[in-house]
């Protein structure tokens, strides 16, 4: 088993909770920043799955992306079309993006993100 799928088992759902990523809003941890607005912020992955491995997170704290409702939309569209324009720039040859949901899913830290993977041929189905 990895050691991320063995987070994402162990890791508590607590809703409300801060986790790790709103420290890295705030800037009270170092992330290597790539991208920040008033809404989302970009950084690369710290244990990084593909030579390019970097999340997009909204600054609104959402769990989870089942947690999301109606009221998020705009939001989350936002999240991706920040994902696609920085994956366009750094990845031209195509790139993956991937939401982990829940523990199956692998979620490990629960504030809503979207991982973007590129630099080598993805395989599928995946893992
Ligand atoms: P997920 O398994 O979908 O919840 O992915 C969480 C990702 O977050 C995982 O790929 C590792 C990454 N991550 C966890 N903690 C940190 C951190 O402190 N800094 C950065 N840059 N990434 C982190």
């Amino acid at each position: 088993m990895s050691s991320e799928v063995e987070k994402a088992q162990t890791a508590k759902h607590e809703k409300h909770k801060e986790t790790i990523f709103d420290k890295i809003i705030a800037k009270q941890l170092p992330a290597d920043i790539i991208f920040e607005d008033d809404k989302c912020l970009a950084f690369n992955d710290v244990n990084p799955q593909a030579p390019t491995h970097f999340l997009v997170i909204p600054k609104k704290r959402i769990p989870t992306l089942d947690a999301s409702c109606e009221d998020d939309k705009e939001i989350l569209g936002h999240v991706l079309l920040t994902a696609k324009i920085l994956a366009q720039k750094r990845l031209p040859n195509g790139y993956r993006l991937v939401i982990n949901n829940g523990p199956d899913g692998c979620q490990s830290v629960y504030h809503l993100h979207v991982h973007i993977l590129g630099g080598r041929q993805m395989g599928w189905p995946p893992g």
